[in-house]
């Protein structure tokens, strides 16, 4: 049943199909294709000549960082083109020249908006006026800024404490408005600052911590090209990452081996053109993966200490399997890792894998005879109840090989949004940092708070049982990204008042608080102008490397503001002018809040190099083979449980992926021609053989349902689509299917939903 309060709004959207199409999955990602279906995209959204020039400057050292993922770019980017399809398409959506404004809003209610599906709403096109939804009202109507600013310092004032707001942070921000924005939280009292990379890389911040003593990846870019082997767990990066295949494919031209390890076969692991080569474009690509391991949904860990264990008995025999000279110095725990291995069977382990022993057999060979070995993982390892324990194993065959902290060898957890690295450095972040905490007081001139603050699993809590009454999102789609979207649904209309600053319009706008503001915001690609000069801002990458990103284009409408203004506009009506902080310059000046991050968030204090285009690396430890700051000053070895799930006869493992024709919850088109689905989303890849033992045939109609702690939550209307999938496993995409993920089921310690394993029948209809 919908979430409803007095306004009748929809929290699902329509379920209905579209005309859904099916051809064989096309197994090349990239190549001449990729750059025409991206372009067609663009030049549909900007125009041609706007869309030429601006993908020109994307990711080139003067031009501005692409808006798609935060997969670095090369130190000399290419001077043609260094974007991808997926970089063109986010562009496009982000630049479009259709714009929604208070007289579309007076037309469209939320009711009736909200009945729409996501494709839908996105396609408006962007927001250009600040907006209020009234109480009671389902009609947006525009508002001036200074109202909006000042009706939020009031919702503000009237709180009983300031832990009752909360500042939820999506990965698109700058480093300089993520700065503000989290010290703006911390000034009020709160740590409340929900972030999207709790639902996102959170179990790799966590186990990267535990065993390595930073949060982050090790390697750099430069590292990939003349690693030996490249093990790519739980990420797709044809689809997600593109302009990664450029670098497997250096590595590969170098002798280097791609092992991928994923239940599905993704298309560019399998084969790949490169679209800056003109190989790519004529034709001739390669498999990209040497070795691929079609592994159970959420059985890496047993993968991995199947692999281990042999690796043992091959040292056993030749004691030159393992750098015992690396583990001697650096590492903690080896011999408990070594025991640990004893208490499991090669059967069991090989049992629960569902891979061949003969292709793990091949890795493991592969494996013993190198050392300079990098793993790659992302959403596929994180969100899964052990998520941090899978990450924790992986880094185990790291330490064994000596395969971290040297070139060509380490850990690379593939960041999601452009900047969520970014943001989390400079301080968005719920848990409280001393040492952070005594240089804000140091130089910011206030106490902030030292109780923890909520993350995005805490927050679902709280609004749903009305301990929130302010909530701010500084850009995403909350309410879609969430887990459970009924439940969050409910807590977000708990609300006393919400705000949104945005730039496309989403169903967070529809289903709000009882007051709700949307706040329109400059993208990325757009010129941030101050008097008559423009501004630039900064962004961290995949690895750890700060750079300058300037816009180029005239932005959406002069209606529209920064983020960082937006924010200190903010903090000016609420603290006024007699603040530590300078509100209201810092929304001028953003040289101002480089000058605090420099002071303020670790790592930043290269003030000389801050402004060039090229940008630099932040500290990490791991690059110098420092773990002084963990137990006995080593890296640590972990010892893993193996995952439990008790399926039900009837039930099956679900992962909940993207399609290529989306960003997240941005819904660019319907078609996911890498795995031969057109025009349709409300699809669920099963295994045939699954199929024929349930008397399931291809399109069939399915309900799908969860059932977590006796309740049972169900998904409208998908068609079953055959599929090189290994049997018990399922996949469909998110957000349709968040309605099934349970708000109260997450990983241990990092707190990440469980988005790639959620236990679901099938109901046909
Ligand atoms: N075009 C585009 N680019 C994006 C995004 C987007 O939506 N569209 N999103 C961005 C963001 S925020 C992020 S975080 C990244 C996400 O990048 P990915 O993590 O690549 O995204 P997912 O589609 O969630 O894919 C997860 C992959 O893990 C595999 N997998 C699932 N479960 C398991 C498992 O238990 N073990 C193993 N070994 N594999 C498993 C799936 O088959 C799938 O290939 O991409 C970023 N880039
Ligand atoms: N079931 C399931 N759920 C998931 C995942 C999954 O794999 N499965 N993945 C999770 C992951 S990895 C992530 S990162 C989250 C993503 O969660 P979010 O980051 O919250 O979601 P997005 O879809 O990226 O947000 C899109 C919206 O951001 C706004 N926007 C775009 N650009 C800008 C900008 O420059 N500034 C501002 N202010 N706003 C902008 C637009 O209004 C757009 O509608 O979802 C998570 N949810
Ligand atoms: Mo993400």
């Amino acid at each position: 049943m919908d979430a409803k309060t007095e306004r009748n709004v929809s929290f699902r959207g329509s379920e209905d199909f579209f005309d859904i199409e099916l051809k064989d999955p096309i197994t090349h990602a990239a190549g001449y294709l990729g750059v025409r279906e991206a372009l067609k995209h663009t030049f549909k959204e900007m125009g041609v000549l706007r869309s030429m020039r601006t993908l020109l400057s994307m990711n080139q050292k003067d031009g501005f960082d692409c808006p798609s993922c935060a997969w670095p770019d090369p130190e000399h980017p290419s001077p043609v083109a260094e974007y991808c399809e997926n970089g063109a398409k986010a562009l496009g959506d982000e630049a479009t020249t259709e714009k929604i404004g208070a007289s579309f809003f007076q037309k469209n209610s939320v009711e009736e908006l909200s009945q729409l599906t996501d494709y839908e709403l996105n396609k408006f096109g962007r927001l250009v006026e600040p907006l209020i939804l009234k109480p009671g009202s389902v009609y947006y109507e525009p508002i001036s800024w200074q109202a909006a600013f000042d009706l939020i310092a009031s919702e503000l004032k009237k709180l009983n404490n300031p832990n009752e707001a909360i500042f939820y942070t999506s990965g698109r921000s700058s480093n300089e408005a993520a700065f503000i924005y989290g010290m703006f939280a911390r000034a009020l009292g709160t740590n409340n600052l929900p972030d999207c990379s709790n639902m996102c890389h959170e179990s790799s911040g966590v186990a990267l911590g535990e065993t390595l003593g930073i949060g982050k990846g090790s390697t750099t870019l430069e590292d990939l090209y003349e690693a030996e082997v490249i093990l790519i767990a739980g990420q797709n990066p044809g689809t997600n990452h593109p302009r990664m295949l450029s670098a497997l494919e250096k590595c590969k031209k170098n002798g280097g081996k791609v092992i991928s390890i994923n239940p599905l076969e993704e298309s560019g692991l399998v084969n790949f053109k490169n679209p800056q080569h003109l190989g790519g474009w004529i034709g001739g690509g390669e498999d990209m993966a040497d070795i691929h391991l079609p592994v159970n949904i959420n059985q890496d860990i047993p993968l991995v200490k199947l692999i281990l264990k042999k690796l043992v008995a091959l040292e056993e025999q030749s004691n030159d399997v393992f750098d015992h000279a690396f583990i001697e110095k650096y590492t903690d725990g080896y011999e408990s890792l070594i025991a640990d291995l004893k208490n499991y069977t090669s059967e069991e382990l090989l049992a629960k894998t569902g891979v061949s022993e003969e292709k793990i057999n091949e890795t493991v060979a592969l494996l013993a005879s190198k050392s300079k070995i990098i793993v790659c993982w992302a959403m596929g390892l994180t969100q899964h109840k052990n998520g941090v324990e899978n990450i924790r194993e992986y880094i185990n065959l790291l330490l064994l090989k000596g395969a971290i902290g040297k070139p060509n060898t380490g850990t690379c957890p593939v960041r999601g949004h452009s900047n969520v690295q970014g943001d989390r450095s400079v301080g968005i972040q719920h848990f409280v940092d001393t040492a952070m905490n005594k240089r804000i007081k140091e130089h910011l001139g206030f106490t902030p708070p030292d109780h923890e603050g909520l993350d995005v699993v805490g927050t679902l809590k709280a609004m749903y049982e009305g301990n929130a009454k302010v909530f701010m999102c500084l850009g995403g789609n909350f309410l879609m990204a969430a887990s459970d979207t009924e439940y969050t649904a409910k807590g977000i209309q708990n609300c006393d008042l919400t705000i949104q600053v945005s730039t496309k319009l989403n169903r967070t706008h529809l289903i709000t608080g009882k007051t709700a503001l949307i706040l329109p915001t400059i993208g990325r690609s757009e010129k941030d102008m101050k008097d008559g000069k423009p501004r630039h801002f900064t962004v961290e990458n995949s690895m750890g490397r700060v750079k300058r990103s300037k816009g180029i284009l005239k932005p959406a409408a002069d209606t529209i503001m920064s983020e960082p203004e937006i924010i200190a506009n903010m903090g000016h009506a609420y603290f006024g002018e007699g603040h530590s902080m300078n509100w209201k310059a810092l929304g001028n000046d953003y040289e101002l809040i480089r000058t605090q991050i420099d002071q303020v968030a670790k790592g930043f204090s290269k003030t000389e190099e801050r402004s060039v285009g090229a940008g630099y690396y932040l500290p990490n430890n791991v690059r110098e083979l420092d773990f002084s700051m963990l137990p006995n000053g080593k890296a640590q070895f972990s010892v893993n449980k193996l995952p439990e799930h008790k399926l039900a006869k009837d039930e099956y493992m679900l992962m909940t992926i993207r399609s290529h024709d989306q960003f997240n919850t941005t819904i660019y088109g319907l078609d996911d021609r890498y795995r031969g689905v057109y025009n349709a989303r409300r699809v669920i890849f099963m295994n045939i053989d699954d199929m024929k033992a349930v008397g399931l045939k291809k399109l069939d109609v399915v309900d799908i349902t969860s059932t977590y702690d006796d309740q049972i939550r169900t998904a409208h209307n998908f068609k079953v689509v055959p599929y090189n999938i290994p049997s018990g496993n399922l996949a469909s995409y998110f957000p349709e299917t968040n309605v099934l993920v349970p708000y109260n089921h997450f990983a241990d310690r990092s707190k990440t939903p469980i988005s790639k394993s959620v236990k679901v029948r099938l109901v046909k209809k």
